[in-house]
């Protein structure tokens, strides 16, 4: 049977460029006809024009049916969720049918059946005809409809199985979802055409192979025939200038237009160029997705994406791991991003069966996955956008890489190959990896790196510029470690920068769950939430790891020098002219001066004015923004900024006022009330709700065995005097490990000091979740104002966007919408919070500073809870004031926390200082 073929299709014609023709083109997106069957084996009768279709659901194309109410999705990472016995598949095995009647325009002949996308086998049907069959789920297909074309009234049906022979290549990490999921057209294109276009030396070279003629008008081009290569004065497309130029090809019978972008991509002493200049990728993953559609994007969300990415200076995208929809490129051509197109080719399960039958190494699949590739390149190859090919992702090594390379190679020479499976770089012309520690990418960043055993392959990979395809994973709270890698890119010529883990969290609209993952559909093999790791949320919000990576890889510095300011240029191909700077004087967080700032297009050393003086904490914040709308933000967006301390501000001096008002439980020494507000706490905590990292980097579990989830406090002494001071010994049971806590409570004022002194006892060598004390208040304290870094939340090594300044928020508003709860919403340095009611309220005053996090549920709920839903808020706001939390690194997938944002138990002390609203002396 063809669905456990090794053969790619059949029927199918050679495939041809994208392009945007004059050529008569019909729609057939819209209602069709459906009808879901548990297995494969069915008759044909339904591709019978006569067949009565009556009693099936409507279903829209392009779609998945799964997320149409027939049957449900499952997701996996590495694993088949089948048998690994290429090429068979199990009796199991959805198939959907489709019909769709569609009626020919009068006077109408032939034309091609092209479909986008189906996923994964279709099998196609024209008035009966049997057209041929179609794999590569993520690439187009064309069949000639034109022989059994009616006049009036044509019948297209379409079988579409979930599992084939060809399921085995498509093993991405991502739900699998079935279906017609790209457009559907009948076409009377039948035009290929492949344009070259180089840059060097200010000008541009261009031809083009295909028949007819080639006009641009705007260059003054108006006929230039095939094989003949012409130079003129143009301007370069680059990400950043995404210039473009219209091209009209004039063939026998159609008209195209191709958007033509001159540049050069090069390697030359080991350096990736990109017009002669180096090229620093600062990259993202992106999966075709959509929380409700799956991976039938629609054309404004694809365009979302890139104005997400590019408001937030990413300037490349890998489309892990497939081709993407056509449009999406187009996109990538007009705004100005850097591309590595992928082929629709992952066979990562083979490695649970130490890659026994890799399709990657077996000769019989070389047919399949040359297929793939051409398809890819014949149909992308006229993109300015995309710099390289990528042969696929975790696909293991084997001689068909060889035979995917050698030919592209042979196409386009103009682009390198990517691919990262084979460490040993034979097929490739870059060398690239992901997750590599910092310290790794240092040591190739240096050449330094270990030596492959084949001294001739390791001299050609030596010669070859690095990048990351994946580091940096986004899953939930994080990624830690981007500004040291970052550092890293900078610092080396050869290292050429990457591409983070990824671009958007992969949940699915759901009733209960808000976003379902893996498991929450009931698939009895599945990944759970490790589809849950992107940089911004299902419904496309931002996540705090965005915004961080954002001001990571900002295109201005700014550095900070008496009365001066050095605002660095760090665009590879545009000068500052298009930004405007503006400064500001905030003290205590609320500005008291703002002013513009005159930077030379070069960037270069700004003097400042004299700033006003004043008494608090005063900060300098400098702005980059758009100095006019451009395609991808309006004027006044905010590209970069930087901020420096003018003076640190007079110590927080003592109120005066009556002793501070306040109760505690003389047996456990805590407060209960304060200022007359019914308070718990606050007490010793070092547990925080494992975030993703905690867990899948093996600490959260370190950390359980441990028992840091299950604290005992016991007092030893209570003492009054000038205060009251507990003296107290935490520790878990089961251990003879523990910390010493002496409390000290000192009126001052109107207010009461706290200092709180922690002392080890034993041999801690397990690092710490959170170092700090909680505290309870009633429900009604919902909102916070504090003076410190904000908006968002920052750890020790994340939180770049957070800047210092005075920022309110509710207590919902601190939470972040992690879709698996966890950790999240820690406002770092915060030199002073005041949590209010209505009525009343407290400043929490830290010396110097604190971190701070409040919620409606203890961090035991947080930790329980699978989804948002799942967390209720009780009737108390739970606050943590921290003298310092562990990094969040990235060991759910790479490296855990550098060593430098790791905390470990040691003597420490911290001083608070609490005080009602409206009485403090700051
Ligand atoms: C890496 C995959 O390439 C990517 O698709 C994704 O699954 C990621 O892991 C985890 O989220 S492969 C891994 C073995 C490093």
């Amino acid at each position: 049977m063809d669905l456990e073929n090794f053969a790619p299709g059949s029927g199918h014609l050679e495939p041809r460029a994208a392009l945007r023709s004059d050529a008569p083109s019909l729609d057939l997106n819209g209602d069709w006809r459906f009808r879901l069957s548990p297995g494969a084996n069915l008759p044909d009768d339904f591709a019978d024009p006569g067949y009565d279709d009556s009693g099936w659901d409507s279903l829209p194309v392009p779609s998945h049916w799964q997320l149409h109410g027939h049957g449900s999705p499952a997701y996996t990472n590495v694993l088949y969720p089948f048998p690994v016995d290429p090429p068979h598949v199990p009796n199991e095995n959805p198939t959907g049918d489709h019909r769709r009647a569609f009626d020919l325009p009068e006077g109408w002949t032939g034309g091609r059946l092209r479909f986008e996308g189906v996923e994964s086998f279709a099998r196609v049907w024209l008035n009966g005809h049997e057209l041929g069959f179609s794999t590569g789920s993520r690439l187009p297909v064309e069949f000639d409809a034109g022989p059994w074309l009616v006049p009036g009234r044509n019948v297209l049906a379409v079988r579409v199985h979930q599992w084939s022979a060809a399921s085995y290549l498509e093993d991405q990490d991502m739900w699998w979802l079935p279906g017609i999921f790209r457009d559907v057209s009948l076409t009377r294109s039948a035009a290929d055409v492949f344009v070259h276009a180089s840059y060097a030396d200010g000008r541009g070279t261009l031809s083009f192979d295909g028949p007819g003629r080639l006009a641009i008008a705007e260059l003054g081009i108006a006929d230039l025939a095939p094989g003949t290569e012409i130079t003129v004065d143009a301007e370069p497309w680059t990400a950043e200038t995404p210039r473009l130029y219209e091209a009209v090809v004039t063939l026998p019978g159609e008209t195209v237009r191709v958007r033509v972008g001159f540049r050069t991509i090069s390697i030359e002493d080991g350096v990736l160029l990109a017009n002669g200049r180096p090229l620093l990728l600062k990259g993202v993953n992106r999966h075709e997705f959509h929380p409700e559609h799956g991976r039938a994007v629609p054309y404004e969300t694809m365009r979302a994406d890139i104005l997400l990415m590019k408001r937030h200076n990413v300037n490349a995208v890998r489309t892990s791991h497939y081709p993407p929809h056509p449009d999406f490129l187009d996109l990538c051509d007009e705004l100005g991003l850097w591309v590595i197109d992928e082929c629709d080719l992952e066979t990562h399960g083979f490695g649970q069966v130490g890659w026994r039958a890799n399709p990657t190494d077996d000769p019989r699949w070389a047919e399949a996955l040359l297929d793939r590739m051409r398809r890819m390149v014949e149909r992308d190859k006229n993109h300015p956008s995309i710099i390289m090919w990528s042969l696929g992702n975790e696909a293991g090594v084997g001689r068909n890489l060889a035979v995917m390379a050698d030919w592209t190679r042979q196409r386009d020479p103009s682009r390198p190959i990517h691919y990262e499976g084979d460490w040993s770089c034979a097929n490739t012309d870059v060398y690239s990896r992901m997750y590599a520690s910092h310290a790794e990418v240092e040591a190739i960043g240096q050449g330094v790196e270990q030596p492959l055993p084949d001294p001739e392959l390791d001299a050609r990979r030596r010669a070859m510029p690095f990048l990351q395809c994946e580091y940096a994973h986004a899953m939930g709270n994080g990624p830690g470690g981007l500004a040291d890698y970052q550092e890293l890119f900078e610092r080396y010529p050869r290292l050429a920068g990457g591409f983070i883990w990824e671009w958007i969290d992969h949940g699915l609209t759901h009733p209960t769950f808000e976003y379902a993952y893996g498991g929450d559909y009931g698939e009895p093999v599945h990944d759970g939430n490790f589809v849950i790791d992107g940089l911004v949320f299902p419904d496309r919000t931002p996540s705090p790891g965005l915004l961080d990576l954002k001001k990571v890889f900002e295109p201005v510095r700014f550095e900070f020098a008496d009365q001066v300011v050095r605002v660095a240029n760090h665009h590879g191909y545009r000068d500052l002219s298009h930004l405007g700077f503006v400064a500001v004087v905030e003290e205590e967080g609320v500005p008291v001066a703002e002013f513009p700032l005159e930077v030379p297009a070069a960037g270069g050393e700004v003097k400042l004015p004299d700033l006003p003086a004043g008494d608090g904490e005063r900060w300098l914040t400098v702005r980059a923004v758009l100095a006019t709308d451009q395609p991808w933000a309006d004027a006044g967006h905010e590209v970069a900024w930087g901020q420096t301390r003018l003076s640190s501000g007079a110590v927080d001096g003592l109120t005066s006022g009556a002793a501070a008002d306040f109760d505690f439980d003389p047996g456990t020494g805590r407060l209960t009330r304060l200022f007359g507000i019914e308070v718990e706490g606050p007490q010793l905590e070092l547990w925080r709700a494992p975030i993703d990292n905690d867990t899948y980097g093996g600490l959260a579990g370190r950390w359980r065995d441990l028992g840091l989830h299950r604290l005992t406090h016991r007092v030893d002494a209570i003492e009054t005097g000038d205060g009251l001071t507990v003296r107290a010994r935490v520790a878990p049971a089961a251990t003879d490990l523990g910390l010493h806590v002496v409390y000290r409570w000192v009126a001052t004022g109107g207010g009461l000091e706290l200092t709180v002194d922690v002392e080890p006892d034993g041999d801690w060598t397990v690092p710490l979740p959170r170092l700090g004390v909680v505290m309870a208040l009633p429900a009604a304290f919902g909102d916070v104002t504090w003076f410190g870094r904000g908006p968002g939340e920052a750890y020790p090594d994340t939180g770049m966007a957070a800047r210092v300044g005075r920022w309110s928020a509710t207590v919902e508003e601190l939470q972040t919408p992690y879709v698996y709860p966890q950790e999240n919403g820690h406002r770092a340095d915060v030199r002073w919070a005041e949590l209010t009611s209505p009525s009343e309220g407290i400043r929490v005053t830290g010396a110097p500073v604190f971190g701070l996090t409040a919620r409606r549920w203890t961090t035991a709920e947080l930790e329980a809870a699978r989804h948002r839903p799942d967390l209720k808020p009780g009737d108390r706001v739970h606050v943590n004031l921290d003298l310092a939390q562990h990094g969040v690194g990235t060991a759910a997938c790479g490296p855990a926390a550098l060593p430098q944002y790791e905390l470990h138990a040691g003597p420490a002390t911290f001083r608070l200082r609490f005080d009602p609203t409206g009485s403090s002396s700051v």
